[in-house]
């Protein structure tokens, strides 16, 4: 299996750590130097670049947090001039003021650079045909895919979001092998070409999921249906967008860019650094970029880095699977869930479908956590005896894995609201 760039993903732990601590004092400085947030969060830290001597100084820089970056609104992050800038992204600012991503140049060819890594470790070649189903717009998904494919020679569909029908039909005339999504609209698509009679039609051989948290069982739901190999991949819009880690075919965690990025695991309640393969809050730094270089970022997604080289033969560290944000997880009368923990009890069920819908409730001044499913065959709903089975498997599974009690719905086949780019899974009316 080929491997992009065998120079940086395969090298030895102490020639990365020796790029990284050069690159970090360089961004350190840089940030210090051109963007007055950072100067000022370093001053009041008493901190200089200077005292950057190991990577391990890095916690001695404070954490920067969404609410940070939303005060420097629009381009107060930006430590380089307007002129050096070749492009602009933003994030979709539904919980808030966005937060916009500058990009130089250079910054869009170690883009490319590190999407083409993470594709060819998915499988992707110059032989594939990639049809890009996420939104061409201010979200980076699209376009930071389109250019590491483009560099690495893939023909390129850049369909963008959407008009699901027609995405189907070209899937099929086009040929297309890779299809480029998040995990709920690929799910969509899949159930779209089934109703429309052309799944068999359908050539994908390489599913390269991402942009939000799925679980293992979302991923087997997918490869059923496409009968592709489906490995995801990860970023953020204030980092740079995908490309900072991404899964090869043994889908056994993302290989970070560690070349290009900083990891670190924290406490998400104290913001202490937690030992090497605990589980917290990913904290991330740029090490190569120019425009809005970003230090020690929050993410509040909740992962555990794996340092041991992968089968695969790449020794850049992984992440695992996100299990959710510190901040999309539902306290329920004390009890901490994630929606992840949901998706999985109700992936694989015989008589439902992969969609759902969460809903958090008061009453009687105790938390109520609904959970909506549809049924596949609508036949059901005449047999009383089977409907009263499914709903008590479904409602003793989750009550073993959440240990809570869960009011469950089953809904009419193809009731539940279908999504074109992340999902919204949960609605809190708390
Ligand atoms: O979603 C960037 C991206 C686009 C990644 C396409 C991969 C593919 P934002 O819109 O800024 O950027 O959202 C970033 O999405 O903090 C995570 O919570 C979530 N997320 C992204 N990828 C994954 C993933 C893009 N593979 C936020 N698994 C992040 C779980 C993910 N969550």
């Amino acid at each position: 299996m080929k491997i992009w760039n065998k120079e940086i993903e395969c090298a030895k732990r102490s020639d990365i750590e020796k790029i990284q601590l050069e690159r970090l004092k360089h961004t350190v400085q840089h940030a210090y130097d051109n963007v007055p947030m950072y100067r000022e969060k370093m001053e009041n830290a008493h901190v200089k670049p200077s005292d950057i001597k190991t990577l391990k100084d890095i916690s001695k820089i404070p954490l920067t947090t969404k609410q940070d970056m939303r005060g420097q609104y629009p381009f107060k992050l930006l430590a380089v001039p307007m002129r050096e800038v070749v492009r602009i992204h933003a994030s979709s600012g539904t919980t808030g003021q966005p937060i916009t991503a500058g990009y130089t140049r250079s910054d869009l060819d170690v883009w490319s650079e590190c999407i083409a890594r993470l594709a060819t470790a998915g499988g992707v070649t110059d032989e594939d045909i990639a049809q890009v189903s996420f939104g061409y717009s201010l979200f980076t998904g699209a376009f930071g895919l389109h250019g590491g494919l483009e560099k690495i020679g893939a023909a390129i569909i850049p369909i963008s979001s959407g008009n699901t029908e027609r995405q189907i039909h070209i899937m099929r005339d086009f040929g297309a092998t890779v299809l480029i999504a998040t995990p709920s609209y690929a799910l969509y698509l899949a159930e779209t070409a089934s109703k429309l009679g052309m799944l068999d039609e359908i050539k994908l051989k390489i599913g390269l999921f991402g942009s939000e948290a799925s679980t293992e069982e979302m991923r087997a739901e997918l490869e059923r249906r496409f009968h592709v190999i489906a490995t995801e991949n990860y970023g953020l819009t204030e980092l740079m967008g995908p490309g900072v880690s991404g899964e090869c075919e043994h889908k056994t965690g993302m290989h970070i860019n560690e070349d290009c990025f900083l990891a670190e695991i924290v406490d998400p309640d104290t913001g202490e650094v937690l030992p090497l393969g605990e589980q917290g809050e990913l904290v991330l730094t740029t090490l190569a970029k120019e425009a809005q270089p970003v230090l020690r970022y929050r993410t509040r997604d909740i992962t555990r880095l794996i340092e041991e080289p992968c089968v695969c033969g790449r020794t850049q560290m992984r992440m695992e699977k996100i299990k959710g944000r510190s901040d999309d997880m539902l306290i329920i009368r004390g009890v901490n869930v994630f929606p992840s923990q949901i998706e999985s009890v109700l992936l694989g069920q015989q008589g439902i479908g992969p969609h759902y819908e969460i809903v958090v409730s008061r009453k009687n001044y105790t938390d109520h956590l609904q959970v909506k499913v549809e049924l596949v065959d609508a036949g059901l709903l005449e047999s009383y005896s089977e409907l009263e089975k499914l709903h008590s498997k479904i409602k003793a599974d989750l009550r073993t894995v959440l240990q809570l009690d869960v009011e469950v719905t089953l809904v009419s086949p193809t009731t539940l609201k279908r999504f074109e780019g992340k999902a919204k899974r949960v609605t809190d009316l708390r």
